[in-house]
């Protein structure tokens, strides 16, 4: 009492309790809101209305569309104008002296168009330059309230605006969607208290373990600073170099090695916060958490030849993709679910939970769904949006903190100063895309872009001149888990230093767990991703210290790479510490990307319904609406445009071309219905092309039996021994009718791996 009523300055500010040297605790109701506030509440109500964003939305709608309209520039009727608003007479030609003279300086709409323009361009980010971006929203499906007490999942059913940006990393802004390498799943959740930025990867661990490596990891595997090659690959001599000297990188570069590296779409792989959480509840209790998403359309992925030519007949295969899928009303969705466990019991592990290289697998802590992400609006400006989100993982709430992993605690750094030089200056959480939907209020103040007007002479606290406001949220506010350090240090007490604590020394347990937990065809594609990129690689030394790794990991692999690469087996890199030698897991089926199929849907799957004259028109319209029907997206592929006369004599207008659309761009075919089109196709090299891509790629195939000889004509002579290929489905021409739902079912399979032979059939 005596002392609140000794400071009138400012109750609020637990500074100002500081008595012989310790910090006292604030008087009781220090920290409360002033009587005319209402403490509780909050921009988006956990019914979401929101009086800010005035959006009242209902469930299935995007709260966030609020905000962002105000935004929003729409030109139709409108006259063009300058910068300053001025109606511009004559948009086509600049001022001059005579039809035939010189341009005048005076022309100040010329130099204000041309100006603008010559500035159009900001830095691309130094890493994940090339991003794709959505907005949605996220669902709280299971109370979790004894957990956290972070805005999203204050109760269940409450929706909280999302924008999510997926990217490459290596590649810049320009470059090819369909590359190996890591995706960025970074996720802007728009609370009611304030923005929490979970920016994580589409692969559960990392390169290395200590923020001070990034730089380094970056700069080997960007493309070479002497003639800037390779673009987007780490098939090259520094990633390896950096890699083979680098052996906490092992695990990682399994998965980068994996399918994993070339997903099929953005909506068919997961997503990871990687780092290891803390989760905080209302009474201050913390629980360390790990972040996943799963795919409702399961994780699948590309093969690496389809890969390659996907990046020359579509490089933006993957934002095309998200895009399409969207505005076809196929949201993608994904499952948010957290693994959680204590201190206590990560401290029995083998492996240091605050190491960014190992994962906590699924069979030692399991998976437990607590909400759901839809996408469902595509952004509307690509720039306005997409390139200027400034995601940052030091942006949390209440609820949510971090814990001392090294590379996190880097992140936090990195982050927000990147934005400065990418978004110019420190006011890019002005930029509509990045604004909290929580109301913001400080005394930060000026800078380049500052939007705000602020009332009142007031710009410091404590103050007495506004009243104390802005004032201390108190308990209201963040503040950081009150984590005791010596406790984990029962030896002594901890010093200044450069260092790793010891259990980060094993390099190879999970690195180890991840190949041994593949199917056979995965583990066939990550020897061979690693046979494309060592053979790319020039310097044998660099290419034997890999294979040198590689023994420590598998030494089947290492064998099979060194025996590709024409090279003797080398000694096994030494170790920094040996394996565990029983893990709490050697065995983890869950992380193999057949672990998860899928819900068995084919939404926004594209289909290439295989056309030419004399085609069984019925037949192809049943499958075509069948597949219409299950949400996926056929085409009716032809020669050239214009339309094909069907065998009843009636007109199908051919929708693309072979050329404009080639296989690689289809999840699946059918072949036409029609032995007559099947013969005309068998003698054009572009459509036997087709099929036999088709066939390569393992898609799942329509074949009408009347076809069958368009197969052969492709050089599909010899079918797997077993009959084990359940993507080749042979349909007599009068059945072809009903066959849709049994094609729908094969594509949902995905893949037919079983087809892939070394060398390739054809
Ligand atoms: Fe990032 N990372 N990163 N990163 N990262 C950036 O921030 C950084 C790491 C991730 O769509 C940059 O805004 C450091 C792990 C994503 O806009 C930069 C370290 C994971 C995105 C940066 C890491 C990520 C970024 C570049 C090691 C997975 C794209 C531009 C300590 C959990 C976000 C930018 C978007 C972007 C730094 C490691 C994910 C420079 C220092 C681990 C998804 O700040």
């Amino acid at each position: 009492e005596a002392l609140s009523a000794s400071l009138p300055h400012n109750p609020t500010k637990p500074a100002e309790y500081v008595q012989g040297g310790q910090v006292t605790p604030a008087p009781e109701g220090a920290h409360a809101a002033p009587d005319n506030l209402d403490a509780t509440a909050s921009t988006i109500s956990e019914d979401n209305t929101s009086d800010k964003n005035g959006s009242k939305a209902t469930p299935g709608t995007n709260p966030n569309n609020g905000p962002l309209q105000r935004h929003r520039i729409d030109s139709g009727g409108r006259a063009i104008t300058t910068n300053q608003g001025v109606p511009v007479a004559d948009n086509q030609h600049s001022l001059r002296l005579g039809e035939r003279g010189p341009t005048l300086l005076e022309d100040f709409i010329l130099r204000e168009k041309i100006t603008h323009f010559d500035h159009e361009r900001i830095p691309e980010r130094v890493v994940h330059a090339r991003g794709s971006g959505a907005h949605g929203y996220f669902e709280c499906t299971e109370d979790i309230t004894a957990l956290t007490k972070a805005a999203p999942f204050a109760k269940v059913g409450k929706r909280t605006p999302v924008f999510v940006r997926f990217s490459t990393v290596a590649g810049e802004r320009g470059s090819a969607d369909a590359v190996r390498d890591v995706r960025g799943f970074a996720v802007k959740f728009y609370t009611d208290e304030g923005n929490w930025d979970l920016v994580g990867n589409n692969i559960p661990v990392f390169f290395i373990q200590d923020a001070m490596k990034f730089p380094d990891v970056v700069h080997a595997v960007k493309p070479e600073p002497h003639h800037q090659m390779p673009q987007a690959s780490s098939a090259h001599d520094t990633f390896w170099d950096f890699i083979s000297l680098s052996p906490e990188s092992a695990h990682m570069v399994m998965w980068q090695m994996s399918d994993r590296a070339i997903p099929r779409s953005y909506r068919t792989m997961q997503g990871f916060g990687v780092h290891t959480f803390r989760f905080i509840n209302a009474e201050g209790a913390a629980t360390l958490v790990k972040f996943h998403w799963t795919p409702l359309l399961g994780t699948h992925s590309l093969d690496w030849d389809e890969a390659v030519k996907i990046n020359g007949a579509d490089p933006d295969f993957h934002r095309r993709d998200l895009w399409e899928a969207i505005e076809g009303g196929a949201f993608p969705e994904y499952l948010l679910q957290i693994q959680t466990f204590t201190e206590e019991q990560a401290a029995q592990w083998s492996f240091d939970v605050l190491d960014a290289t190992k994962i906590v697998p699924e069979e030692l802590v399991p998976l437990r769904t607590v909400g759901r992400m839809v996408l469902d609006r595509n952004p509307d400006y690509f720039f306005g949006e997409t390139e200027q989100v400034a995601f940052c993982t030091q942006h949390v709430v209440p609820g949510i903190d971090f814990t001392n992993d090294p590379l996190l605690q880097g992140r936090n750094f990195s982050y927000l100063d990147t934005q400065i030089t990418r978004l110019g200056g420190p006011n890019f959480h002005l930029i509509p895309i990045n604004a909290p939907v929580a109301e913001v209020h400080n005394n930060q103040r000026d800078g380049f872009h500052q939007h705000g007007i602020f009332r009142g002479r007031v710009n410091y606290e404590p103050n007495s001149l506004a009243g104390g406001c802005p004032f201390q949220a108190g308990a209201r506010g963040f503040s950081s888990f009150a984590e005791r350090l010596l406790a984990q240090q029962a030896t002594a007490e901890p010093t200044k230093l450069r260092a790793k604590p010891e259990k980060f020394a094993d390099h190879y347990t999970q690195a180890r767990l991840f190949y041994a937990s593949q199917t056979p065809v995965e583990q066939y594609h990550i020897a061979r991703a690693l046979r494309f990129e060592l053979t790319r690689v020039q310097t044998q030394a660099v290419r034997a210290r890999v294979v040198a790794m590689l023994r420590n990991i598998d030494e089947g692999l290492a064998a099979t790479v060194a025996r590709d690469l024409g090279m003797a087996l080398p000694e096994p890199l030494p170790m920094a510490r040996a394996p565990v030698e029983a893990p709490e897991v050697a065995v983890s089926p869950a992380l193999s990307l057949a672990a998860r199929p899928g819900d068995g849907r084919i939404l926004a799957r594209r289909i290439a319904l295989l056309v030419g004259d004399g085609v069984d028109g019925a037949a192809l319209e049943s499958v075509y609406q069948a597949l219409v029907q299950a949400g996926a997206v056929p085409r009716y592929v032809g020669a050239r445009l214009g339309v094909v006369q069907t065998s009843s004599g009636d007109a199908l207008p051919v929708e693309v071309t072979i050329e404009a659309a080639p296989s690689v761009l289809f999840d699946a075919a059918m072949l036409p219905p029609g032995a007559g089109a099947a013969a005309t196709m068998a003698a054009d090299g572009l459509a036997l092309e087709f099929v036999q891509q088709q066939y390569r790629h393992c898609k799942p195939l329509l074949v009408p039996i009347g076809a069958a000889l368009l197969l052969e004509a492709a050089g599909v002579t010899t079918l797997p021994e077993d009959g084990g290929d359940p993507g080749l489905l042979f349909v007599p021409d009068d059945q072809l009718a009903g066959a849709g739902e049994e094609f729908i079912r094969r594509i949902a399979l995905h893949r037919a791996w079983q087809r892939q032979t070394e060398p390739p059939l054809v």
